[in-house]
Formats: structure tokens, sequence, C-alpha cells
């Protein structure tokens, strides 16, 4: 598919240190430790009601993971998903008389139009669980073959034990496992499943559902090994960063790294990373319960979307947060005082600043402390302190290039 434009992100004088990440495996915040290219997953929409503030928070926390590699002088390649083939994708298609072909198209535009406003960096292959189809099937194949599936009736189940390391990636109980997986999309009750956990890795086709046809018969994926496929295919056995957001370390995030693991003999993910939730209205906002703040609907209303990027970044990425109305309005009243500063004539000398911002940014994407620092650079370049010359200019390179805020 494809995927949206670049926004442009200048290079700043030196470099940045080495990326630290909370890695949910570990529970521990590690440096990352790409080589001279980054390599990162991030779990993409299912494109039926996009991109509402938890998704934009989500892909904006993982652009800031891209910018700061790139700071720290390294390429990076990205790999991102559209689950264009999924049931929820299928009852809101019965539900509003839509193909769910026309749904799909439509939303992942929006999304594209969404990320594009928001300054995100686009992932460098953009792939359709639809595309991944032909590739999904030779990879349950190999599973096949190695004797880690099995047929429930006509679908084929991955046991989740041929991986002994299954269950690190989440670090949950057996019981908290179970329940989590009834509630996400897995199927723990299913008579004939050799262990309540595993998981589907391809459905046989049901009457009046759309389906393909491979060499494991007429169907469709499951979808962990959707992503699992695409990864694989485009970023090679072992990646540096499995993300998303915390919906996703269990089961999607667990059950994938199995998957992948069985098929490589490879560690998969050298950091799973995964966002904080973003609620309104006393829920996480999800396209379930149809409690949602559209980035589309605030942008058509006039609304700048470096403010909502502003309004994102005053949020540390891995805390569970409310967006409010009232958030949007400190943001934007940040946004006018940064552009002050940066119209200044002269400003306090660069150099400390960027500093801190890039220490803060590297230790696990501190925004927060990140967001200060510049505060009082511009409410000081604004107030006519400091005498240099090359610094607002330099402070909005800085902005642009780590923050993805253009002034
Ligand atoms: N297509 C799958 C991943 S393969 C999926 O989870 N799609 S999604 O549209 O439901 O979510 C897209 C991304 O947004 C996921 O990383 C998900 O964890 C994240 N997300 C969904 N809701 C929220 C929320 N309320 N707050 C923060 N992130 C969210
Ligand atoms: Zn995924």
């Amino acid at each position: 598919m494809d995927s949206w434009a670049a926004p442009s992100v200048p290079k700043l004088p030196g470099t940045g240190p080495a990326l630290q990440l909370f890695d949910t495996a570990t529970q521990q915040v590690r440096a990352t430790a790409p080589g001279p290219t980054a390599r990162m997953y991030v779990c993409g929409i299912t494109p039926y009601d996009a991109t509402h503030m938890g998704h934009a928070a989500t892909y904006v926390a993982f652009d800031l993971v891209y910018r700061a590699w790139l700071d720290a002088g390294h390429d990076v390649h990205y790999v991102q998903n559209v689950t264009d083939i999924d049931d929820p994708l299928l009852e809101r298609a019965v539900e509003r008389g839509e193909d769910w072909r026309t749904i799909a198209l439509r939303e992942t535009a929006l999304f594209r139009e969404d990320m594009t406003a928001l300054n995100v960096i686009p992932p460098r292959e953009y792939i359709g669980a639809v595309e991944a189809i032909p590739s999904v099937a030779e990879y349950v194949l190999q599973l096949q073959s190695q004797g880690s599936v099995y047929a429930v009736d006509n679908d084929l189940y991955f046991s989740v034990h041929a991986d002994p390391t299954f269950g690190s990636v989440a670090n949950l109980d057996h019981a908290r496992m179970l329940e989590i997986f009834a509630e996400r999309g897995g199927d723990p009750d299913r008579p004939g499943k050799r262990d309540p956990l595993d998981c589907l890795v391809w459905q046989d086709a049901r009457p009046d559902e759309p389906a393909w046809n491979t060499p494991l018969g007429h169907g469709r994926p499951g979808w962990h090994i959707e992503c699992v496929a695409i990864a694989l295919d485009h970023l090679g056995p072992t990646i540096d960063v499995q993300g998303g957001g915390s919906d996703l370390a269990f089961p999607h995030h667990e059950m994938g790294a199995s998957e992948a693991q069985v098929l490589t003999g490879q560690t998969y993910a050298q950091h799973y990373v995964h966002a904080g939730m973003v609620g309104w209205q006393g829920h996480k906002m999800s396209k379930s319960r149809g409690n949602l703040v559209f980035v589309s609907q605030l942008r058509h209303s006039g609304v700048d979307p470096m403010a909502i990027r502003l309004a994102l970044l005053a949020h540390h990425y891995r805390t569970d947060w409310a967006w409010t109305p009232h958030g949007l309005e400190g943001a934007t009243d940040r946004l006018s005082l940064w552009r002050m500063g940066a119209a200044a004539a002269k400003g306090p000398d660069f150099a400390p600043y960027l500093e801190r911002m890039r220490r803060h940014l590297s230790n696990d994407l501190r925004t927060p402390e990140v967001l200060d620092v510049v505060d009082t650079w511009a409410a000081a370049a604004s107030d006519d302190t400091g005498d240099s010359a090359d610094a607002p200019a330099l402070m909005q390179a800085a902005v642009l290039a780590l923050l993805g805020v253009s002034l």
C-alpha cells in the first residue's frame, strides 16, 4: 500500500545519546542497541474508525523513537501494517450496509491524512494484511512442517508452548492470560484445542465472509501471524522494537513473538514497547465503545495539528491519561509561546538547551520534561533575554527534528 509523505527532519549539530526505552518483557528501561539501521515494527490500525486520539498518541510515541534514533545517527527501517481484514471490520460493514473494502480504503486514507498533518514520519513499508496472505500461508505451512500447528475442524491453531519462552513478553499469570485472551479476540473455550491459549493462524472460509485460495485451503489468516509475516518479510528475523499500545502486549505481541521465534529460532524483538491508553469520558477510547475524539474532526474544526501534537506530547507515552479540551487549550497556548520565541531576533544560547532536550528525549521519551526545556527557552526569548542571534532558528529546527512540531 502507499504510505504517506515524509515530513522534513532537519539535521541538528552533533548527535544525540543512545535511546533508552522501557521494555515490557524485562520491565526495565534499557538502552536500545541498533546497528547502523534500526528496525522497528509498529502495529497499524484496523481501519474502521480512524484516527482517534488514542491511535494518534501511540503513533506519535513511536515517531519519537524514530526521531531519537535519527538524532543518534542511525537510519531507521520502519514497517507498519493495516489490519484490512478482520472480524470488527466485517461487523462494521454489515452494520453500515457497506462493503468492507470501501470502509478499509476510506479509513486508511483518513489515517494517512491525519499522520501527514501530525508530521508523523511514514513507514518505509506500509502493508495491508490482505497483501500479506500468500506470505502468511507460507509461514503457516512452515509451522505445520515443524509440528507446531494442528487443525480444529478446518481451522488451524498454533501451539503456543512450541516456544519455550511463551509468556515472557507480557509476564502474566495463567489465569490472567486466559481472561485477557477471551476479551481480546481469543477463543480459550473452543472444544478440540490442545491448550486454551493456542491461537488461530488460519480460519477456514465462513459463509458470507471473504476468503482467499492458498495452499492451506480457502480461508483467511489469524491476526497475530499477519503481523509476524509482514515483519519477518521486510525486517528479517530480529527487530529492535516491536511497538503498539499496551492493549497489544497480550495476546497479540506475546503470540506473535512465539510464532516468530518458532519459525526462526531467534529472539524476535530486543524491546517490546507499549504506549499507555488514552481515555475519554471515563473509559479507554475505543472503537467498540464509540467514545472517540477524532484527529480529523478537530482539524476540520480549525484546530492546528501542531497543537494536537503538543497536547499528546504533554503526557509521558507510557502513562494512561485522558483527553480533555483543557489539555488542547494548554497546548494551543504553548504553541503560540514557542512561535513567539522562534520569531524573536535573539534568544538564550541554544547549545545547553539542545543538550537537555536530547537527554530527556533519549531517557525513555520524557516529553513533558522536553516541553519544559523549550518553554523556558521560549519564554526567555520572547522576553528579550539572551543575545544569540542564531538561537531562534536553531531552536525551531530542534523542535521540528526531535519533537516533530513545526513552528
Ligand atoms: N490492527 C491492530 C494491530 S495489528 C490494532 O490494534 N488496531 S487498532 O486500530 O485497534 O489500534 C491501532 C493502534 O492504536 C494499536 O497500537 C493500539 O494499541 C492503539 N490504540 C488503540 N486504542 C488506543 C487508546 N485508547 N489509547 C492509546 N492507544 C490506542
Ligand atoms: Zn499487529
